[in-house]
């Protein structure tokens, strides 16, 4: 409550240009190679909001990692003058009404909820699909996975109608489907082909020339060791 109202008037105060954002208690919980604290540094960056980062041991998470967020205990979770919020589109959503300058939602109310539509989307049809597209030990599953992803990715592939989903910059439903470019990478290229999706391919490359997005996104070797530390684990829990 008291934590809530001092960040109002902290707000208030910048607002007025009294107090400067650094004075702000701006911090992330995360883990590297994590596509979803992935999303929550990529708005920071173009937002240019300071902050301190904390890396979490995925499988062994901090006390203060799990008092941030008993219901998931999972990364990210970003702390803002000591007010906790998890859940990668929830923080996307926060920091976009908060840190007003180079807008990630459209303002219009229709393409917001359109935005909204489509990164739900990718989070239900996308990402486990890729994920098991890729790391399922079985062969029939990987297939089944990837059969499920291809119909999911042909209606993200109609969506596309300019360089990126948000139009010629990067928005909303962009850092949602980072999951595309950051899987084509682990697979190599595999995931789907410039033939079956040529708009997604073409958007991939410029999401990755992006100079924010290719100052943020870890390197092949993190990448390569988060994904195969996450399907060992999940490997194990599974037994
Ligand atoms: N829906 C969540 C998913 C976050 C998530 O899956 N985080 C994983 C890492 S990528 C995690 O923290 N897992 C906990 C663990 O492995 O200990 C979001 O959008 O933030």
């Amino acid at each position: 409550m008291i934590h809530t109202l001092v960040a109002k008037v902290k707000r208030v105060l910048q607002g007025y240009g009294v107090m400067a954002a650094s004075e702000e208690e701006v911090k992330l919980l995360g883990s590297v190679g994590s596509p979803f604290v992935i999303r929550v540094q990529i708005a920071l960056e173009l937002k240019g909001i300071e902050y301190k980062y904390s890396e979490e041991k995925l499988g062994n998470l901090s006390e203060t990692l799990l008092k941030y967020n008993p219901v998931y205990r999972m990364v990210p979770v970003f702390v803002h003058n000591g007010n906790p919020i998890s859940e990668s589109r929830v923080i996307l959503e926060y920091i976009d009404e908060t840190w007003k300058q180079n807008p990630i939602l459209p303002s219009d109310p229709y393409q917001r909820a359109l935005a909204r539509f489509w990164s739900k989307f990718i989070d239900d049809k996308c990402v486990a699909a890729a994920w098991m597209s890729v790391f399922m030990p079985d062969k029939k599953e990987r297939e089944k996975a990837s059969e499920e992803l291809l119909k999911a990715l042909q209606f993200l592939e109609n969506e596309l109608k300019d360089k990126f989903f948000g139009g010629q910059e990067i928005g909303f439903v962009d850092i949602a489907a980072l999951f595309i470019p950051l899987f084509q990478e682990v697979a190599e290229l595999q995931l789907f082909t410039r033939e079956k999706f040529p708009k997604l391919y073409k958007w991939s490359k410029e999401f990755n020339n992006h100079p924010i997005v290719k100052e943020i996104m870890p390197s092949k070797d993190q990448q390569f060791a988060y994904f195969k530390a996450r399907a060992e684990s999940l490997a194990a829990a599974s037994k």
